[in-house]
């Protein structure tokens, strides 16, 4: 393991800042909003060029109205885009349980819905703004165009959620530098709703599964629809643990580096025509 030197310092009332400056044979940092700093690139043999390329997905414009409950058993979630399987972050392998994002949008908003497998559901946060990657969280990090901000959305199985802009600079070989965030961003006008299938927080019994359905309005990331054609930058991550400390990073996309901060590892997501949906869900339930 590399070395790590953290040092903790106030930052705003309610944002703390944390440097961290480790070797080239680091330690795993995701979804630390805060600010990080590397000695130097991941690898001195490592380029972004030399890397599989990120995972892309067309999002299906749809017309389809859905009940948040945290269910996503009506139609137009069967239509929507499918980003499976979640492999774990260094893509060495698939996750021991499934993992499942469904993407569609209409003139207003975003809809993400997600199916996690989960014998053994973990989670104790449900203050908005916990630090929820230290138990089991479904992250999503999202930009319409720089690589450099984006948003980073997340929620755990008790339907706590964490929102915040990250600043990341990149080197001149597109990999993150350093990482700043600004907890205080809220995603005003997004809507979510958690299930968890089995009992959270009790490890005696045997969990199913949790799901998420999320409502994000393009004018949360002050954007206006996506016009057919455009393309934004994206992953989906998870954090999936048991009793006992056994953990997997997932993605959707792989980073195949040591953190899910590396925005050129994003996955692109490329918004359909409405002609590519299906307007017969209209009006369903
Ligand atoms: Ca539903
Ligand atoms: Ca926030
Ligand atoms: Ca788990």
């Amino acid at each position: 393991m590399g070395k790590i030197f953290p040092t903790a310092m106030k930052h705003r009332a309610s944002q703390i800042v944390f440097l961290v400056v480790f070797g080239l044979t680091g330690f795993s940092w995701c979804a630390v909003p805060l600010v990080l700093a590397r000695e130097s690139a991941p690898s001195a043999s490592l380029t972004l060029n030399g890397l599989t390329p990120p995972n892309r997905v067309t999002v299906p414009k749809l017309s389809g109205v859905i009940q948040l409950d945290g269910l996503l058993d009506e139609a137009v979630w069967q239509k929507a885009a499918v980003l499976a399987p979640f492999q774990l972050n260094d893509g060495s392998a698939a996750g021991a349980e499934s993992t499942e994002v469904r993407l569609w949008y209409d003139d207003q908003n975003l809809y993400i819905g997600w199916l996690c497998q989960d014998s053994d559901i973990l989670a104790t946060f449900t203050k908005r703004d916990s630090e929820l990657w230290n138990e089991e969280v479904a992250e999503c990090f999202i930009t319409p165009q720089s690589l450099e901000t984006y948003f980073e959305l997340q929620w755990n199985p008790l339907g706590t959620i964490f929102d915040a802009i990250i600043h990341n600079r990149l080197d001149s070989n597109g990999f993150s530098r350093s990482i700043q965030g600004d907890w205080d961003w809220t995603a005003q006008g997004m809507t979510a709703k958690v299930v968890a299938d089995g009992t959270v927080g009790q490890s005696g019994d045997q969990d199913r599964k949790w799901t998420v359905e999320v409502i994000l309005p393009f004018s949360d990331l002050d954007q206006s629809t996506p016009k057919a054609g455009e393309v934004w930058r994206a992953n989906f991550y998870r954090y999936n643990r048991w009793t006992g400390g056994k953990l997997e990073l997932l993605s959707w996309s792989p980073t195949l580096t040591k953190t899910f901060h590396e925005p050129n590892r994003f996955g692109f997501l490329e918004f359909g025509s409405l002609s590519s949906g299906i307007d017969s869900a209209k009006g369903e339930q």
